[in-house]
């Protein structure tokens, strides 16, 4: 670990002398912040912030809704929510959720202050935006963090005083999405159609967390309550996986034109209160292709190159690129 952990002390000069300590922080990888034990837990306490750097998967509103709204009171609705993956480079296998909300102050144990305004909770937002990221930017993620069913996320710790504050840079823009690992359904589920989970998170459902796969060939066993948000399930005819949808403006009820059996690229969830169990592919948004269920950007992370979408890298994107070209 790339320790440089800084133990700022304030030293006051008076005769009792008052020591407060800087929380510590350390730039970790996400395969080291996300090592869990042997029943699913979170086990990284090195330090109380960490730096983590990675691959914006996703936009953040078609995942969660981020507006707000400081009328509500009604127990653990947070009102607007924010949430971001972010996927680690090279040999670290392994990504990240980063989470804010409004109204922590209707958690049971929140103190009925410590929730933000509709003002201050965009000011919160603008402050994070202020980074310019995108899907496909390297951004790097400063802060705080809690164990939230089965990832450890990077958030405020429920907590509205600005030193609880986490801050996004922009590392690079544009190195690009990476491209989706193709997972079969085998790698995911054993026999029985129960998860596979290997504390070590060398395979199984772990070592896919929070990053982007494919699976290729399945069909829904029920696409009825096809919409935003909704929990659908899919099958390859032996195993079956659920899918979560995000809040995308292509998912709507009417916009399923799919035919079966068709390919699936999303973020693979989980968010569980079996830390072993409950894993799930997270579809942000539905670019109505047909063959493929997946955001338009996500599709095209799958096949560089095929610049007219049409699934094969040819000469037609050759031809479509130069069209482009300025003359
Ligand atoms: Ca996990
Ligand atoms: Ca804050
Ligand atoms: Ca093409």
């Amino acid at each position: 670990m790339k320790n440089i952990v800084v133990l700022t002390m304030v030293l006051s000069l008076t005769p009792c002398a008052i020591i407060k300590a800087a929380p510590t922080v350390a730039e970790v990888t996400h395969s080291e912040f996300q090592a869990v034990d042997a029943s699913g837990e979170h086990v990284y306490n090195a330090t109380d912030m960490v730096i983590l750097e990675g691959i914006l998967l996703h936009n953040p509103a078609d995942m969660l809704d981020p507006t707000p709204d400081d009328s509500i009171t009604e127990i653990f609705n947070l009102s607007g929510t924010w949430q971001i993956f972010i996927q680690g480079e090279g040999d670290d296998h392994a990504g990240t959720a980063v989470f804010l909300g409004q109204l922590y102050n209707n958690l049971p144990w929140v103190a009925p202050d410590g929730g933000y305004s509709n003002e201050v909770f965009i000011s919160e937002l603008s402050r994070l935006n202020a980074a310019q990221f995108s899907p496909g930017d390297k951004i790097r993620v400063t802060g705080y963090y809690l164990s939230y069913k089965g990832k450890l996320n990077i958030n405020e710790q429920h907590n509205n005083n600005p030193d609880h504050d986490f801050t996004i840079e922009l590392v690079e823009r544009g190195v690009g999405l990476p491209s989706p690992e193709v997972v079969t359904l085998d790698d995911l589920k054993d026999g029985d159609d129960e998860f596979i989970f290997d504390p070590n998170r060398q395979s199984g459902c772990e070592y896919y967390q929070s990053r982007l796969v494919k699976i290729e060939d399945v069909y829904f066993v029920d696409a009825n309550d096809w919409g935003p948000n909704a929990e659908l399930v899919i099958s390859d005819g032996r195993k079956t996986f659920g899918v979560k949808f995000g809040r995308g403006n292509g998912i709507y009820a009417g916009s399923n034109n799919l035919t079966e059996p068709f390919n699936v690229i999303g973020i693979l969830d989980q968010e569980s209160p079996d830390l072993t169990g409950g894993y799930r592919l997270y579809v942000m948004n539905y670019d109505g292709n047909g063959s493929v269920l997946a955001s338009r950007e996500h599709r095209m992370a799958d096949k560089p190159g095929d610049v007219n979408l049409d699934g094969v890298v040819d000469i037609d994107d050759f031809i479509e690129m130069i069209e482009d070209w300025p003359m």
